[in-house]
């Protein structure tokens, strides 16, 4: 039976608290006291100190993997991935996806052509990229949007037969695990983003994980200006690197971070179990074969079910307060920057402009209360 709206919950909501998309899971501050005291006493603030090599140890072994090179931002750790592994030419990507991604091809003078997605997945669609392949391809690179794993074998095969290179954009991925295979050791790289919006933070961070040592070193070389000794420059290197203090956050938040991706659980099954049926509102059930990391709710608004466009939706609770976020509006392949690009154009995206054009995100974190979820929920189904 359809629960009754709570009126007094959306003015709750109305007056007293903002609700934004997300809030961060930090570690208690009394926690990280004695690290900023070491920091100051010792004087190591960057430069592959103490505390960034302790993390770049303990995130390899907490997401089982060899080689982790930390960043200071994951865009600068996508366009430093590009070019240690020299990528030129075109790169085939999805233009649903945070502009960052295309960003970093732009940076590095390589044209992006842009792959429609899967309305599933709402990744890179893998039926799709082979018509795009030309001589100038020298890479693919799709995303793990929201978490939810890309097609890795069907890509992965794809890459084999025509010798490209691929990317993983893995922002949002950060604690997603297969059953039998380790994620972000799909494909070439994996590029994780660690901002302060993102399931596991260090106030602004990322990091590239990697199967090869050899490229591991490059990127370390690259990170830190093409450094690769006192005197020796080995590339057009770049400034990447990730402080003393983000490491210690980071190595807190190693200890939080499952116990956020289980709280994060619980609000999904509010969420779904006050939206799922809803006419003209499509939820997201976690995705199979893997444990997800919840970093994300995303919903899909029909209009002419549902009875209020997206929009309307959206505006509606910014008017309580709740600031949910159209996550990916716009395509990056409408942005002026792109939309020019022989791939840019709509009817080439079908799937994907109808998701960006619907899609909603709502709030998603630990501490986001039951009774708020509730009221976010009533405040979509029944205040029309
Ligand atoms: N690839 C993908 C697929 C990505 O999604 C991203 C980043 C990247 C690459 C690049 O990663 P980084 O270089 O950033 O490491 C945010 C983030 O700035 C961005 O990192 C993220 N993706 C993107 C999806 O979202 P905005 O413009 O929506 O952020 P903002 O400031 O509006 O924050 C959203 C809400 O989060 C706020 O209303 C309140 C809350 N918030 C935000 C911040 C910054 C906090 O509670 N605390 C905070 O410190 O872009």
């Amino acid at each position: 039976m359809e629960e009754p709206v709570i009126e007094t919950e959306l003015s709750t909501i109305a007056s007293e608290e903002e609700i934004y998309v997300t809030r961060p899971n930090l570690p208690p501050l009394e926690s990280l006291l004695p690290s900023l005291a070491a920091i100051w006493e010792s004087g190591r603030l960057t430069n592959n100190g103490p505390f960034h090599r302790r993390f770049e140890n303990e995130l390899g072994k907490h997401l089982g993997v060899g080689n982790v090179n930390l960043f200071s931002n994951a865009t600068l750790a996508l366009i430093v991935g590009l070019e240690a592994l020299r990528i030129l030419g075109e790169v085939i990507t999805t233009p649903y996806s945070f502009v960052a991604t295309t960003h970093a091809l732009q940076w590095n003078g390589i044209t992006p052509v842009f792959c429609d997605i899967d309305e599933r997945t709402f990744n890179i669609d893998p039926d799709k990229i082979e018509a795009l392949i030309t001589t100038r391809t020298s890479a693919i690179m799709p995303v793990h949007v929201y978490g939810r794993p890309c097609e890795v074998d069907k890509i992965q095969a794809i890459a084999d037969k025509y010798g490209l290179k691929v990317i993983y954009d893995a922002a949002h991925a950060f604690g997603v695990t297969m059953k039998d295979k380790n994620l972000l050791l799909e494909g070439d790289m994996s590029i994780l983003s660690f901002h302060g919006t993102k399931l596991f933070t260090t106030f602004e961070g990322g990091a590239i994980i990697t199967r090869d040592e050899k490229l591991k070193k490059r990127i370390d070389f690259l990170k830190n200006f093409g450094f690769a000794d006192e005197v020796t420059v080995v590339g057009p290197g770049i400034n990447g690197k990730m402080n003393e203090f983000q490491a210690a956050v980071g190595l807190l938040g190693l200890q939080i971070v499952q116990d956020e991706i289980s709280k994060r659980k619980s609000v999904a099954e509010a969420y779904h179990k006050r939206l799922d049926g809803v006419r003209g509102i499509k939820t997201y059930a976690a995705p199979d074969e893997v444990s997800y990391n919840y970093a994300y709710f995303p919903i899909l608004i029909d209009e002419e079910e549902f009875g209020a466009s997206r929009d309307e939706v959206y505006e509606r609770l910014k008017r309580h307060n709740v600031f949910a976020r159209r996550y990916f509006y716009p395509l990056i392949s409408d942005m002026p920057t792109y939309r020019n690009l022989p791939s840019a154009g709509r009817e080439h995206l079908p799937v994907a402009g109808r998701v960006a054009d619907h899609v909603l995100c709502l709030p998603m974190y630990g501490t986001l209360e039951p009774k708020s979820v509730h009221a976010i929920c009533n405040c979509i189904r029944n205040d029309r």
